[in-house]
């Protein structure tokens, strides 16, 4: 499935990139910082671009501050199945949930909030964990003729990778920039990413792939 341009139908979705995600943040990942400026170039080439931002009230179900005695990095039994319970991190209106101040799309034609239902988290773009409230961002896409599909951003192993497996399942063409990515890592889940992802098709490219296309 080789990209030979860019165009129209394509959709950069740049992931969560927001504060907390970075050096210094409540849920920092490694390196995260590097990509910012890796995906202000990639979304320069791109018509269409949607940025996405958690968005937790105060009190979310996925904090382990809301579960006396768990730490962070523990999993509890949500009414949907098993939850990963994190630090508290982009909490509406905070610093931390601010996108990084380098993050520069001004041409993005969306910002979708998720993980604002304080009973659910949401670590795809497209359905929270439940894994049946949906955002709305399947309609917003189809809508507007969208249906190649580039990811990028935060977190590789949570985010990024249950948004590609849920637009995989939506019937979209997939890409996973993965030098625009970076990941939490734990438990193995950046290996597990990378054989999910492979399982059902959605290649994992990098930018310098991109390098030499025209952009429609
Ligand atoms: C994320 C954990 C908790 C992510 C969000 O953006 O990957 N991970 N909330
Ligand atoms: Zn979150």
């Amino acid at each position: 499935m080789a990209v030979t341009k860019f165009g129209d139908n394509d959709v950069l979705i740049a992931v969560d990139l927001q504060n907390d995600f970075c050096p210094g943040g409540a849920l920092a990942v490694s390196r995260a910082n590097e990509i910012v400026p890796i995906v202000n170039r990639l979304a320069a080439r791109f018509r269409n671009v949607v940025l996405t931002q958690d968005w937790h009230p105060r009190g979310h179900l996925s904090f382990a501050s809301s579960h006396p005695g768990k730490r962070p990095f523990e999993t509890v039994a949500a009414s949907y199945g098993p939850q990963v319970l994190w630090p508290d991190h982009c909490v509406q209106e905070t610093p931390g949930a601010q996108f990084h101040r380098s993050l520069q799309i001004p041409h993005a034609g969306l910002v979708l909030r998720k993980g604002a239902d304080p009973a659910i988290d949401s670590y795809s773009t497209f359905y929270e964990n439940d894994r049946k409230t949906p955002t709305g961002l399947v309609g917003y896409l189809r809508e507007r003729g969208l249906t190649r599909l580039f990811l990028a951003g935060l977190a590789l192993d949570f985010c990024v990778r249950y948004s590609a497996e849920d637009a995989r399942r939506e019937g979209f063409a997939v890409f996973v920039v993965e030098d625009a990515c970076r990941g939490i890592d734990i438990d193995g889940s950046v290996a597990a990413t990378r054989a999910s992802l492979g399982a059902i098709g959605v290649p994992c490219l990098s930018t310098r792939d991109f390098a030499a296309l025209p952009t429609a």
